[in-house]
């Protein structure tokens, strides 16, 4: 029989997920004890799960180590990674800014943290709840990310030269060392003698074809992991979150929706001259991996993958804009932040002018940039945000929010791959590529 595609196959386990999670809340968990057989369902599936987004995490760097090196060795020279880095930086930029005023516009049309121009005191006191029922793990996360200096673009560009390639390569979210090194080695072998380089490009030529026959293994199991992932999200999550922070969550969905339905298509469609649905359907897998994973970097390869296979693009384009982009560029994060810290500080009582608000947005630009691509990461750049803006309860409000943030998370993390998938594809036909098949004209 043939096997389904991988996206209908992770599909399928996101609707198993859902039905299972649902059931187990309403139906086994309270009449059979929250201490047993549900708890231990969840509990094997949080380990699946977990080992699932650990051989995700696995392949990263060696993945993204080979793939950088064998695809930008092929540009001829630092003329074409001058041109390669001027467009797609640009493209970063605008993009972000773009996804960040959508959030701005939205938070304060919608003004989700007040009631009647005043402080919303409900959800005030579910912040209160939500940080007293809050994990050890999560305060801990929280508490440790309050200890972290407020992070500003200079720590963004020191984490660009890592005094220690090998030890950087260890913090799989955060790729951006492990990135510039493979860069500038990269473009060195453009700079030497042909000839003596080819045995090197070959390795990695090589050591990269192995790497993509790796990462196509652990995605056969993507549908265990997917499922495993998601029954504890559903079984954990019920509805009552989007009810007392509905607006909040209406907000963001609203925002992150606006984004990739509209702004997206539009420069796929109007810059790119690409059919966005062509693009949407080249992107199913990865896309799907995003929202089920939340994790923008365990989602690469796939995005690598879809990217070159599906869409067309170049190996020396995709190599160089994927990595980069799975960390820096983040269009559904920094319009999370955006939206986020302006709703604390209406729940707070605090008033954010156009000036504290376009400190809000510069910031919510920087810190996106330096946001590593795991789960909830962002959350700690809420928290630098808001005490920059000296908003009280600012760590009560992260704990909340950290609380509720899954959903949340997996949204934006697809909104942060398509972003990066339409870079990609755009810079692509900038540089005359052909791509979804389009026949030589
Ligand atoms: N989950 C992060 C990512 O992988 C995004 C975030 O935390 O905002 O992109």
């Amino acid at each position: 029989m043939k096997r389904l595609a991988l996206h209908w196959q992770i599909l399928a386990a996101l609707v198993l997920a859902t039905l299972t999670g649902v059931m187990f809340r309403y139906l086994v968990g309270p009449e059979l004890g929250e201490e047993g057989f549900a708890a231990r369902a969840i509990e094997t599936s949080k380990f699946i799960g977990d080992l699932f987004m650990q051989g995700l995490k696995m392949i990263i760097v060696p993945l993204i180590v080979t793939s950088v090196i064998s695809g930008i060795a092929s540009l001829q020279g630092v003329k074409g990674f001058g041109r390669l880095g001027g467009k797609t930086f640009a493209f970063y930029a605008c993009s972000s800014l773009v996804a960040v005023v959508t959030g701005l516009l939205l938070v304060n049309l919608i003004q989700p943290g007040m009631v009647d121009g005043q402080p919303n005191e409900v959800i005030r006191a579910a912040f209160d709840e939500k940080a007293a029922e809050a994990s050890d793990a999560d305060r801990e996360k929280v508490a440790a990310a309050n200890e972290k200096e407020p992070k500003d673009f200079l720590d963004t560009i020191k984490m660009m030269v890592p005094p220690n390639v090998f030890k950087a390569a260890t913090d799989n979210g955060q790729m951006l060392g492990v990135i510039v090194f493979s860069l500038l080695f990269a473009i060195a072998i453009t700079r030497l003698p042909a000839d003596e380089m080819k045995t090197l490009r070959e390795f990695f030529q090589a050591g990269n074809d192995v790497m993509i026959t790796v990462t196509r293994w652990i995605m056969a199991v993507s549908p265990i992991g997917v499922y495993a992932l998601m029954f504890p999200v559903i079984y954990e999550n019920g509805p009552q979150i989007f009810v007392e922070m509905g607006s909040y969550f209406g907000t963001v969905i609203a925002a992150l929706a606006f984004h990739f339905c509209i702004t997206l298509p539009l420069v796929l469609k109007f810059v790119a001259k690409v059919n966005p649905l062509d693009h949407l359907r080249a992107m199913r897998d990865a896309l799907l991996l995003a929202f089920s994973t939340a994790s923008s970097s365990g989602t690469l390869p796939v995005t690598m993958r879809c990217i070159q296979d599906n869409a067309g693009v170049s190996k020396r384009t995709a190599s160089f804009t994927l990595p980069l982009g799975a960390t820096v560029n983040m269009d559904g994060t920094a319009l999370y932040e955006c939206v986020a810290v302006v709703f604390v500080a209406q729940v707070m009582g605090v008033h954010m002018g156009f000036g504290e608000q376009f400190v809000v947005v510069t910031a919510a630009l920087l810190t996106s940039i330096g946001v590593a691509g795991v789960p909830s990461a962002s959350l700690v750049a809420i928290l630098l945000i808001l005490k920059n803006s000296n908003v009280p309860n600012a760590e009560i409000a992260v704990v909340a929010l950290l609380s509720v943030d899954r959903i949340l998370d997996m949204l934006r993390t697809a909104v942060n791959v398509f972003g990066d998938s339409c870079a990609a594809v755009t810079i692509a036909k900038s540089e005359g590529e052909e791509l979804f098949g389009e026949s030589a004209a």
